[in-house]
């Protein structure tokens, strides 16, 4: 398979600059042009993370309570105006355009066609798009659906659908017998939900924003914050200045991790001066931190056992369990495998170890660089041992702070989006709206994909997202989803996936959460909730892209009503015309976290769901936190063999996800392509390979199925030996479905055993 993503002109060189700076500010402009926006979607911008106004489509970074007047970064300005185009895909556009043809456009080009308008069936007779209306496919999905098993229906949420059309989602699925709830989580955080559960009691994440004010140590732990958090780099930028220490570990060289330029800050705008940010640098390898965490864990007791006072053995006493085991381990593993394993040096591990013991306050942050490997678990569970080792979470300025992916990722799992029976109200269900949910584990993106693959699966229904391209092993995905029976498509801008449509095929085309959505109760307001567990209000108020538009809560409930037998206990009309009551719904189900729900919409910095961890308090089986002695020093899952890599697959600072801005990857000083490998000088020097060489990446397990990508050119990359990046999704073909993580299921996407073959 051979992605076209080439434009005509590519130039690669070192980015000198820092992050942030005047580089945002043209990038801005470039996208501004790119999209044809006028003066309104700049006026937008101003209200982008505001009380009372929108909460950026992009990333799930906390809104202070106290925005700065540009409470805006380069991407999510990027994602305002990518879907406040004046771009439009009418029922025209699918006149002129085959699925054939569509299918060799590259993502870019899919999505920059601009906005979806109509409601679109599949026509194979003419491999076309035809507009619909949308009584007639609210009546003909609901009717095949009612053909189905409904437990090989599959409804997958991408995640950035408000806490009110999440709910009703899962409600629909629930009430319709199926809990095969994937969502991107499962390809993202869910290490995080399975990892930081077993071991601190709670899924997800236990810092205030406001706790970057008062920790003095930082280590983090492979996330990006240039590219997928930029407002981050601001608190990242006043720790720098506060001397807070930063410890980074990343095989790459990031940007936004070495220095930043702010470009609200008139003063460095103008001397370009920029504020480095990390105090170490660590560039572990692809799958090293465990070793790598294990080697400062391994410093700190010997440091404890000689002269005392760094473990706080009070803290350990009193909450945790499984100490001595830990302490076992890291005292008995000699320093040679650590440095093996990790690729650091026994004293850089010492060196971030001593920042640790002197710090009194550590914020562990960390991304997909240890969610994404097939021990992701072990990778959580190291940083939670780290923490515990000197009570580092449940007081101010310490604790994990996981960054989380799309805008309401985390709402739509506290709202029920899982296909973990334990993990959803079932019995609160019951009671509420008087039915039978069903009981049986469903299907997460992992077993959805087996069951698309092996022809289990019936139907496949898909709120917001790009599954097909972001799963793993497309060679293998594409056929098999092009033999569902159904496939359902809630969408704001057309993509691959809309381009494999089962026997009927749909598109349904949604308001953005930037517009305006009037309903019979006047306009109305939706909810996320942000990687700090805090909830907030957002009032889209541009003109829709069309007229011809639903609201996503809307497409539910036309679905649902033509789904399922009617339920007074479900008002599924009522709630589209009133946000407010499916908030009260939600409420009911869910009293502790959203209490006065209504009331608390607009609680500047918003309002905070409770995190029992916040306060030492453990829901664990044994009630204490949990250390875990890793079972392994490595998060690959494959062994080393001779002429084998470990392919970390990256994204570019001009997407989001399978949305595909531009070709420009500025800091990484890459530019007009995308099909790109990055390599070091150690392994292009041992492979005979020159910069610019072309070459492809095999897949190097289950070798009996050939997955490769061809006509990548090679950019020297400032890496570790064995360690190469590329991008994603243009390299999700060499992915096998079985590659992820043990427990979470996440797709190890960020070690994917390859080896290079040049080109002839
Ligand atoms: N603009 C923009 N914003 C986004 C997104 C986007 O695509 N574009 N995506 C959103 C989503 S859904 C998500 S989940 C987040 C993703 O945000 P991140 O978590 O930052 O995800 P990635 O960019 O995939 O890679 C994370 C980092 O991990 C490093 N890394 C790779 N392997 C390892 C390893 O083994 N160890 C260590 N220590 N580091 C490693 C990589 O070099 C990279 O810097 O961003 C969200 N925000
Ligand atoms: N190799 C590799 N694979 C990965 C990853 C990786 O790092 N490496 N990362 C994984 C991660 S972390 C994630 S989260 C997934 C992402 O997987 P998804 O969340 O499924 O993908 P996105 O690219 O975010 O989805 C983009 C599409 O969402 C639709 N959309 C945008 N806005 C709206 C809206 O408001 N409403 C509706 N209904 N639709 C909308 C548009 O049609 C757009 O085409 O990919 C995963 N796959
Ligand atoms: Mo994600």
């Amino acid at each position: 398979m051979r992605d076209e993503t080439v434009t005509g002109d590519v130039t690669i060189e070192p980015y000198k600059g820092a992050s942030g700076g005047w580089g945002s500010m043209k990038s801005l402009a470039e996208v501004g042009l790119r999209e044809k926006v006028g003066p309104a979607a700049v006026a937008e911008l101003a209200r982008q993370n505001k009380p009372e106004g929108f909460q950026c489509v992009s990333c799930a970074w906390g809104k202070p309570a106290h925005p700065h007047p540009a409470e805006f970064c380069e991407n999510g300005a990027k994602a305002t105006a990518w879907e406040l185009t004046s771009l439009r895909v009418t029922p025209d556009f699918f006149r002129d355009h085959s699925l054939t043809e569509l299918r060799s456009w590259p993502d870019h080009d899919l999505e920059q066609a601009g906005r979806l308008t109509h409601p679109m069936r599949y026509d194979a007779a003419t491999d076309r798009y035809v507009a619909v209306a949308w009584e007639e496919a609210f009546r003909e999905i609901g009717a095949k659906l009612k053909l189905y098993d409904p437990t090989k229906v599959i409804f997958y949420a991408s995640g950035r659908a408000s806490l009110e059309t999440s709910y009703m989602w899962a409600l629909y699925a629930r009430l319709y017998g199926s809990q095969n709830l994937p969502d991107s989580s499962n390809m993202c955080h869910e290490t995080t939900s399975v990892g930081l559960k077993s071991a601190i009691g709670s899924p997800v994440g236990t810092i205030h924003l406001d706790d970057y004010d008062h920790c003095d140590a930082i280590f983090y732990f492979g996330q990006n914050p240039a590219t997928n958090s930029p407002r981050f780099l601001h608190p990242l930028r006043a720790c720098a200045k506060r001397g807070v220490e930063i410890v980074v570990f990343n095989p790459l060289k990031e940007r936004g991790l070495e220095r930043f330029t702010d470009p609200q800050n008139p003063l460095e705008m103008a001397t370009g001066k920029s504020t480095p940010i990390a105090t170490q640098y660590h560039q572990v390898k692809a799958g090293g931190d465990i070793a790598a965490m294990m080697g400062i864990v391994k410093w700190l007791i010997a440091r404890d056992d000689s002269q005392g006072g760094v473990i706080d053995h009070d803290f350990v006493a009193r909450h945790t369990h499984g100490y001595d085991a830990l302490a076992a381990m890291a005292r008995e593993t000699p320093w040679e495998v650590l440095e093996h394993e990790s690729g650091l040096r026994r004293e850089a591990m010492a060196a971030a170890g001593a920042v640790y013991a002197r710090s009194k306050r550590v914020i562990a942050v960390y991304g997909m660089g240890l969610t994404q490997h097939v021990h992701g678990i072990a990778n959580v569970h190291m940083v939670v041992n780290l923490m515990l080792l000197r009570g580092n979470v449940g007081r101010p300025g310490a604790g994990f702070g996981p960054v989380r992916g799309h805008s309401n990722v985390q709402g739509q799992r506290t709202v029920g989006i899982t296909e973990k029976p334990e993990l959803a109200p079932l019995d609160k269900y019951a009671e509420q709206y008087g039915f039978e949910p069903p009981r049986a584990e469903g299907w997460d993106t992992v077993a959805s994909c087996e069951a698309v693959r092996d022809g289990t699966a019936q139907a496949f229904l898909q709120l917001g997202g790009n599954f097909f391209r972001a799963v793993p092993d497309h060679g293998v995905m594409e056929p098999a989803f092009r033999r569902l029976d159904l496939t359902v498509h809630v969408a704001t801008k057309l993509n691959r996936s809309h381009l494999l449509p089962g026997k009927v095929s749909y598109i349904l085309p949604c308001l953005g959460r930037i517009e305006r959505d009037a309903q019979v109760s006047g306009d109305q307001a939706v909810t996320m909730e942000d990687s700090f567990s805090r909830i907030y209000g957002s009032r889209g108020r541009v003109q829709p892209a069309a007229d011809t538009l639903l609201s996503e809560p809307a497409i539910v409930a036309g679905l649902a009503g033509a789904t399922l037998t009617s339920n007074p206990k479900v008002p599924w009309a009522e709630w589209v015309g009133d946000y407010g009551l499916v908030r009260d719904a939600i409420e009911e189900t869910y009293p502790e976290m959203f209490e006065r729900f209504n009331e608390r919409l607009w609680t500047p910095g918003g309002f905070w769901k409770g995190n029992p961890a916040a306060h030492r308090e453990w829901k664990t089986e044994s009630g204490r936190a949990e250390f875990n002695a890793p079972s392994v020093l490595n998060a690959t899952g494959f062994d080393e063999a001779e002429g084998r890599l470990r392919l970390v697959t990256l994204r570019s600072n001009d997407q989001f996800n399978t949305t595909v801005y531009g070709y420009h990857d500025r800091f990484r000083g890459i530019k007009g392509t995308r099909m790109v490998v990055m390599m070091g000088p150690a392994d292009m020097a041992r492979l005979g390979l020159a910069d610019g060489d072309e070459v492809s990446l095999v897949t190097d397990i289950e070798r009996e199925v050939v997955r490769r990508i061809d006509g990548l050119r090679v950019v020297p990359y400032d890496l570790p030996e064995g360690t190469v990046g590329a991008y994603y999704p243009e390299c999700n073909v060499l992915i096998p479905v079985a590659h992820h993580a043990i427990e979470s299921h996440v797709l190890a996407a960020k070690s994917v055993p390859v080896r290079v073959e040049k080109a002839a």
